[in-house]
């Protein structure tokens, strides 16, 4: 099997600088070599190239900030992960920023519609035009995939093909008020923090599992925003939120979804080499590595 490795050199979804530069540093890291001792195939043709799209000539379109911009990049990510997946192979996006899980998953269900995400995230990435506050696009990619608020002509490339059923959080603490709602109102499964605590990251696993993949028949499509994890552990982050996932905790999600044979994409989200000191830079850089090889079979023994 085969793992094609999408750099996505992309932060237009949010404000700080740097979060574009975080694929650049995983692979530096020696993340393909890493992947490729693991047995895999592994195709990487450089970082990709988006069409530049200037501010000026990207006015915010009611609240949201660089939306053409945005919509531009994840639709090119929609088509270069849906190509990869059509192929047969494992697309493994390196981000950027989290608005371009939009292009990722609309990739992933162009071939699987019936693909479960499983988005590991402090946040729910779920606000929608009228709920935003910060009007960063990072903030919203999955309410455009579960086709939730008002239809934006700019995004009408995005199928609304993600049903709230077949989406499971974890590690979950800083929502908005109106992610809140939507979670309730759309009967969306998570497992925040306080849940982790209360039943421990492997029974967090077997159920957010038996919610969207009861069977354990249905495609996987991880996303990973690495600011799950605790800053202690992931400390460059563009919103690092305290109390989150251990080192062992994330990994651990990824060595469960990597055991169920299933997962067909992965991303890997929102390092940002420009943010912490050196070591924390290190650091995080080599915990996002090794999170991508944990999902894509290694093991400690
Ligand atoms: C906040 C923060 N909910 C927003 N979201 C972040 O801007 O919509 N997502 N940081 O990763
Ligand atoms: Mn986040
Ligand atoms: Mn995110
Ligand atoms: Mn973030």
């Amino acid at each position: 099997k085969t793992i094609a490795v999408v750099g996505c050199p992309f932060s237009g979804g949010q404000s700080k600088l740097g979060v574009d530069k975080g694929p650049i540093h995983l692979v530096e890291a020696g993340l393909i070599t890493r992947l490729e001792e693991l047995g895999w195939k592994v195709i990487f043709d450089g970082h990709h190239q988006f069409e530049e799209i200037s501010t000026a000539s990207d006015p915010p379109i009611g609240k949201l900030k660089n939306p053409r911009l945005v919509s531009s990049v994840c639709e090119s990510v929609a088509d270069v992960v849906g190509t990869h997946v059509r192929n047969g192979q494992l697309p493994v996006t390196l981000g950027g920023d989290h608005s371009l899980a939009m292009g990722t998953i609309s990739g992933t269900l162009s071939s699987y519609p019936d693909a479960c995400v499983i988005w590991i995230d402090a946040h729910a990435d779920i606000n929608t035009a009228e709920t935003t506050s910060s009007g960063n696009i990072h903030g919203m990619p999955v309410s455009f995939l579960l086709g939730l608020g008002e239809k934006i002509p700019e995004y009408a490339w995005v199928k609304p093909l993600l049903r709230p059923e077949r989406l499971v959080y974890i590690g979950l603490r800083d929502l908005d008020a109106g992610e809140r709602r939507i979670l309730r109102e759309n009967n969306i499964k998570a497992f925040s923090m306080h849940e982790v605590d209360k039943y421990g990251i492997g029974r967090v696993m077997d159920m957010a599992l038996d919610h969207v993949n009861p069977n354990r028949d249905l495609p996987i499509h991880l996303s990973f925003d690495v600011d799950a994890l605790d800053p202690s552990v992931a400390p460059s982050t563009g919103t690092p939120v305290r109390g989150g996932l251990t080192f062992r905790e994330g990994h651990y999600i990824c060595e469960v979804i990597h055991e169920t044979g299933l997962l067909v994409a992965l991303d890997l989200m929102e390092v940002n080499p420009s943010l912490a000191d050196p070591e924390s830079v290190r650091q995080t850089v080599a915990v996002g590595c090794s999170l991508v090889c944990s999902a894509l079979g290694e093991t400690l023994l």
